[in-house]
């Protein structure tokens, strides 16, 4: 047991992405870290953050014994660790700059402002004012006193990625730099064809890129739960890798599938693109040892964070419109402006949701805690499973409490989607190995929203963009109406 209790007390240097291995052991020849323990005492290694030390054992020296490695509220922190934030300006990663900034990390972001360009397209604006980018940094310093870097520049842009990378040398680095929407991915073949070449060649090409130029960072890419689906048969959905003890039965043969990834069945052709980084991260770290942790990401909501909620200045986006508004802020959005609550076709489907407070906790638990070299490690980031009906309730009643009488309409659904499911979400790494406790509840977050989205300017910016709230996307690729099939008020 270790003093601090802190969840990565206990971790060594093979996970530092200060250090340097030095030995003959080919980790490439493996593809597991596992391997690792049948190479110790073959292997020292050398820090650069303290080369006075000379070459070790990586065993030595624990998180909370060095001296580079602070005690912060997520865990053991690098001291000003050097954290690359890929897609800055997004939903996720200006609140994720602050977080760490706070922590004292040393943040730099890149980002080539696409989504405020792909919101506009729709006739739709994030409802809460955000600043530039110049403007975001500006007030992140004013008023939390932090320095974050920011560089326009896009993903795709190779030389400039490795140029940053050799430059930076990041020691952990947060792939939010992904076009997000599944109704946009399945709009018409540019938008599927621009989600799929930003998304997977962008992934693609960042692998490649820290495998040349800073291979000992750690990557936390940010997948999606949409990538295993909802599998009719009821298979649990696991942590990325099944158990070693599964077992499948074909023709009276009995197949094992201990450590295969889980399998995958994709929702729309953006949750397509994240099946293919998934594979893509694994290989990387498999080929070249790498490391990675891949976050099967639940529907996130809300707009509240320690930082984001001390000043306006300092909001993140917030979407509400068909393509870039996740189904708990659309449907506050709704309900501030008296519009019925639009669940899809029956609104049984489940999925797993988290707020945005606590989707940033997770993540910076999972930096402070790298991987091993060549580890691949999945969790799912979820808190809670609702339906689609289960949250409209929800938001019914809590509107009650801010004196809005909601309206719920069924509609035809737009999306092919199982609307009959069971879905058991295994979520158990970040709280037993991460130390991630929830500090948000649902309701909480959604009083916390109502009581943003009723200020005048915030309402009066969702009426100006109510025609982008109702959905018009057919994943069938039909056009025309979606029908209204039943509205009613949901009783108290
Ligand atoms: N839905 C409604 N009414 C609406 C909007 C959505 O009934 O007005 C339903 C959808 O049919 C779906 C569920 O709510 O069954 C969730 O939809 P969503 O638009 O909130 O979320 P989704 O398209 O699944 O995608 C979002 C994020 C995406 C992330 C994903 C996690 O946009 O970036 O990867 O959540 S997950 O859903 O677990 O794959």
């Amino acid at each position: 047991m270790t003093e601090s209790g802190c969840h990565n007390a206990g971790q060594t240097c093979w996970s530092c992405p200060a250090v340097e291995f030095k030995g003959h052991v080919d980790f490439r020849a493996c593809g597991q870290a596992a391997f690792r323990k049948a190479a110790q005492g073959q292997l020292v290694v050398e820090c650069q953050r303290r080369p006075e030390i000379g070459y070790f054992d990586p065993n030595s020296i624990t998180f909370e014994s060095c001296s580079e490695w602070q005690e912060t509220p997520d865990g053991y922190l690098l001291k000003d660790m050097r954290v690359l934030i890929l897609g800055m300006d997004g939903y996720l990663g200006w609140p994720m700059a602050l977080k760490l900034a706070k922590q004292g990390c040393r943040v730099l972001g890149i980002d080539n402002l696409m989504r405020r360009e792909l919101v506009a397209e729709r006739g739709a604006d994030s409802i809460t004012p955000i600043g530039s980018m110049a403007e975001r940094v500006a007030a992140a310093r004013e008023k939390l006193g932090v320095e974050i870097e920011f560089r326009e520049m896009d993903l795709l842009d190779r030389p400039a990625l490795a140029a940053l990378l050799e430059e930076f040398q990041p020691e952990s680095i947060v792939q939010f730099a992904e076009i997000p929407s599944a109704p946009y991915s399945m709009a018409d073949v540019e938008r599927a064809v621009n989600t799929v070449q930003n998304n997977v060649v962008g992934t693609l090409g960042l692998l490649f890129a820290v495998r040349d130029h800073a291979p000992d960072a750690s990557i936390i890419k940010l997948g999606t739960m949409g990538e295993y689906g909802s599998p009719l048969t009821g298979r649990p959905l696991f942590e990325g890798l099944f158990p070693g003890d599964a077992v499948l039965q074909y023709q009276g043969q009995e197949w094992s599938l201990g450590g295969e990834l889980t399998p995958r069945d994709p929702v729309s052709f953006y949750h397509v693109s994240k099946v293919q980084g998934t594979f893509s991260v694994y290989e990387a770290c498999k080929y070249w040892w790498l490391r990675s942790y891949d976050v099967m990401q639940g529907v996130i909501y809300g707009n509240s964070s320690a930082e984001l909620d001390l000043d306006p200045s300092l909001n993140t986006r917030f979407d509400i419109d068909e393509w870039w508004g996740t189904v708990v802020n659309r449907f506050v959005a709704q309900a501030v402006i008296g519009m019925p609550l639009t669940i899809y076709g029956s609104g049984s489907q489940k999925r797993g949701y988290i707020t945005l407070r606590d989707a940033m906790q997770c993540i910076t638990r999972l930096i402070a805690a790298p991987p091993e070299p060549g580890q691949y490690d999945v969790v799912n980031q979820v808190t809670d499973v609702f339906s689609v009906r289960e949250i409209a309730q929800m938001v019914a009643t809590i509107a009650r409490e801010f004196d809005l009488e909601v309206e719920v309409q069924r509609i035809e659904n737009p999306r092919v989607e199982s609307e009959e499911h069971p879905y058991e979400v295994i979520h158990e790494k970040l709280a037993d190995r991460f130390g991630f406790e929830s500090e948000s509840a649902f309701a909480d977050e959604v009083r916390h929203l109502f009581r943003v989205l009723l200020q005048p300017e915030v309402k009066a910016r969702i009426l100006k963009q109510r025609d982008t709230l109702f959905p018009k996307t057919k994943w069938s690729g039909e056009h025309g109406d979606l029908e209204v099939l039943e509205t009613w008020k949901p009783a108290a």
